[in-house]
This record gives structure tokens, C-alpha cells and sequence, in this order.
């Protein structure tokens, strides 16, 4: 059996929870924290998500998306036809080391009470504004983000965009995705039978983090 470790607030462990959701691979979950917790239990660099298979571990959430893309092909979540596999994997990795990766910069304020320096703010924001308009070209919407198949692309956008709108909701008083069909595509896909149970663990979860990160009496 399958385990995926991390935690349900993390947006990239939900990522792969989602993928092995939509592909109906059976899967068991462990509650791993980053750092120490995640290092010992074998992630390189103590990030989550990782996955325990039979054979071992695998970090980093595009590689598990792809073993379980090669394991597991039943349910694909990319196209056959080669080039619109690589468009499919174009769009993912722009969400993810454009979009998501500028937008985690300012995580630590927004989300966790941690100051960012102004420095910090200006320089996502700049990206944000240059990488939104690229996606849009690059996304489909029809209905998914890459075309008519929902797939791994699908898997990093649902989980991150929500995470983008409200981190820059809350830095820069503006959701830098309201104006995009980025918007509409997030409404639909939280209705998801998968997403609803997603979201119902990060919520869940939330509380557990928010418990272990509050700071202690003295
Ligand atoms: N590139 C990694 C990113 C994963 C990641 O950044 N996970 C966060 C939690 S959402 C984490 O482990 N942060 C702790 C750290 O960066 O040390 C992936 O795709 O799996």
C-alpha cells in the first residue's frame, strides 16, 4: 500500500493526494511535519509530500505525479499524443516554479504571522504580475486548465491557486487572480468530490498546525 506523508495544509501534499484520488489508487496517509519529523522519516530535505511505495521512498510532488503516471496508467492525468503531454507539463511546471514559488515568499506573512521584508513583497509581486498573464495564455479552461482532460496541470492549479489569491489578497489588498478565468475554474473545481474531502482535511488540519505553532507559555 501506498502512503503519502506530509500534512493536509500543504498545499503540495494535497496535490498528490489529488492525483491519487482522481487515478483510484488505493493509499494510506501519515501525519509527517517538515523539518526533523520529515527528515528522519526519510525525506532529503525534510519537505513534504513524500511517498512510501514498496520499493521506497520518493520526494519531491512532479516525480511522484510521474511514477504514479508510469505505475498506475489505468486513469491517465497526461495525454498520450506526446506534445500535448508536454504542454500539459508546461503549464504545470509554470504553476508551479513560477507562480506558486514566487507566491510562497510572502506565505510567512500572510499566512503565518512571520514579517516579510518590503523587498521580499515588491519582488513577488513584480513576478506575480509577469507570470499571471503568461499562464493565461498558456491555460485552456476548457474545461480544465490544459483542455478537455483533466490532468496533473489540473492537480497543481487547484491547489495553489487559492493559495495565490488569498496570499495576495492579504499582502497587497488585491487578488491578483480575481481578474483572470483563474477565478471561475477555482469556484468549479472546489465541487469536486475529491477537493470537498481535501479541503474538509486541511481544515482539519489547520487546527493542529496553528496548535503546534503558537508559541508556547513560558
Ligand atoms: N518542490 C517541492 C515543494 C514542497 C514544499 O515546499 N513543501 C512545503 C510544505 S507545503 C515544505 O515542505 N516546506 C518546508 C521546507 O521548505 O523546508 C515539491 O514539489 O514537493
Amino acid at each position: 500500500m501506498l502512503v503519502l506523508c506530509g500534512f493536509a495544509f500543504s498545499n503540495y501534499y494535497n496535490k498528490v493526494k489529488l492525483a491519487l484520488m482522481e487515478k483510484l489508487i488505493p493509499f494510506e496517509e501519515e501525519l509527517i511535519w517538515t523539518g526533523k519529523p520529515a527528515f528522519e522519516a526519510g525525506s532529503p530535505l525534510g519537505k513534504v509530500p513524500f511517498l512510501k511505495t514498496p520499493q521506497g521512498i520518493i520526494s519531491e510532488s512532479d516525480v511522484i505525479l510521474e511514477y504514479l503516471e508510469q505505475q498506475y496508467p489505468d486513469v491517465p492525468l497526461i495525454p498520450r499524443d506526446h506534445f500535448q503531454a508536454a504542454k500539459v507539463r508546461e503549464i504545470n511546471t509554470y504553476l508551479n516554479l513560477h507562480l506558486e514559488l514566487s507566491a510562497r515568499s510572502i506565505y510567512p506573512e500572510a499566512f503565518f504571522k512571520r514579517p516579510v521584508s518590503e523587498e521580499v513583497k515588491a519582488s513577488a509581486q513584480k513576478n506575480l504580475k509577469r507570470f499571471i498573464p503568461v499562464l493565461n495564455e498558456l491555460a485552456a479552461y476548457t474545461p480544465y486548465i490544459a483542455g478537455d482532460q483533466f490532468t496533473i496541470a489540473d492537480c497543481s492549479a487547484i491547489v495553489h491557486f487559492p493559495l495565490i489569491s488569498l496570499a495576495t489578497k492579504l499582502i497587497y489588498g488585491e487578488d491578483m487572480l480575481a481578474a483572470t478565468p483563474a477565478k471561475e475554474y477555482s469556484d468549479r473545481m472546489k465541487k469536486m468530490p475529491s477537493m470537498i474531502k481535501i479541503n474538509e482535511d486541511r481544515k482539519a488540519n489547520q487546527v493542529l498546525l496553528m496548535e503546534k505553532l503558537a508559541p508556547k507559555p513560558a
